[in-house]
């Protein structure tokens, strides 16, 4: 097996970011050599962090399947595309952000205001808004491959950029506070791509358990053979295309993942 998670709402409490009901379920993965990849909208800077505070050695996601990073302690030669960076090896999806910026900046040109960006927005605007603490916001705020935007508009505008992403390349993920843009990736390939790579690795097939609660990790939910939805105390269970058979938490975030892993290990 391999596992692969979304954080916020999911392995981290909505609220609180705190990962403390899950720890033991994480540990029982790690006993039984089973990785845990990290399939977020965070940054890489926010996910390194993470990561560290769990003990956790994998490969991770950030952006929302935008860039993989692989530790160079497991994959001793760069996979075919990788760069170096660090302790990593990275794998690109997209190009980075001044493009989506600048694809952005036009949006706004045609439209009334409706959105301000993350990356632009006083700090202390963004913890008011998240609750993150002030260095988890300045990580936040260092993004990479994507534009994260705090909504102001209607639902109708929030089409037209849908719509705008359409024609210019670009993609709109919806995360469970706010809107990101970027370019067309998704948690699903990104997915697949590390699993790929595990199985180079370990010389075996893996079965993907995919845990997520949002719109966002619908594409890695719907190509994961046991897709697990973790229920929301704040958004509707995302929507998914598919006839696969899908389970939903009873629990709302870490509990809901303690809760879900246990019941397959
Ligand atoms: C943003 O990501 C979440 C993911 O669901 C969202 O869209 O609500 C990102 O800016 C991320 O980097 C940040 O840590 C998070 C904080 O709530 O918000
Ligand atoms: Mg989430
Ligand atoms: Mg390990």
């Amino acid at each position: 097996y391999i596992v692969f998670s979304d954080l916020d709402g999911t392995l981290l409490d909505h609220y609180d970011y705190s990962f403390s009901a899950a720890i033991e379920a994480i540990r029982t993965l790690q006993q039984r050599n089973i990785p845990i990849v990290l399939n977020t909208s965070k940054t890489k800077a926010e996910t390194a962090v993470i990561l560290a505070q769990m003990q956790l050695d994998d490969a991770f996601i950030v952006e929302n399947g935008a860039a993989v990073f692989l530790p160079k302690s497991h994959f001793s030669t760069p996979p075919s595309g990788c760069y170096s960076t660090g302790e990593f090896w990275c794998y690109e999806f997209v190009k980075p952000m001044p493009q989506w910026r600048e694809l952005l900046r036009q949006f706004a040109l045609q439209t009334p205001t409706c959105f301000s960006s993350l990356s632009t927005m006083p700090l202390q605007q963004l913890i008011e808004l998240t609750s993150l603490t002030p260095e988890q916001a300045e990580a936040a705020k260092d993004r990479g491959y994507a534009e994260v935007l705090h909504w102001t508009g209607s639902d109708s505008q929030l089409s037209s950029l849908h719509k705008f992403a359409e024609e210019n390349g670009a993609k709109v993920h919806i995360g469970g506070r706010f809107v990101h843009f970027g370019g067309e990736s998704d948690k699903g390939r990104a997915m697949q791509w590390v699993t790929a790579r595990y199985q180079e690795l370990e010389g075996e097939l893996l079965q993907t358990i995919a845990l997520g609660d949002g719109q966002n990790d619908a594409p890695m939910l719907a190509l994961a053979d046991f897709p697990v939805v973790i229920r929301s105390p704040e958004n509707p269970a995302p929507n998914l295309s598919t006839e696969k058979s899908i389970r939903t938490s009873e629990l709302y975030g870490p509990h809901g993942w303690r809760e879900e892993i246990e019941r397959f290990f």
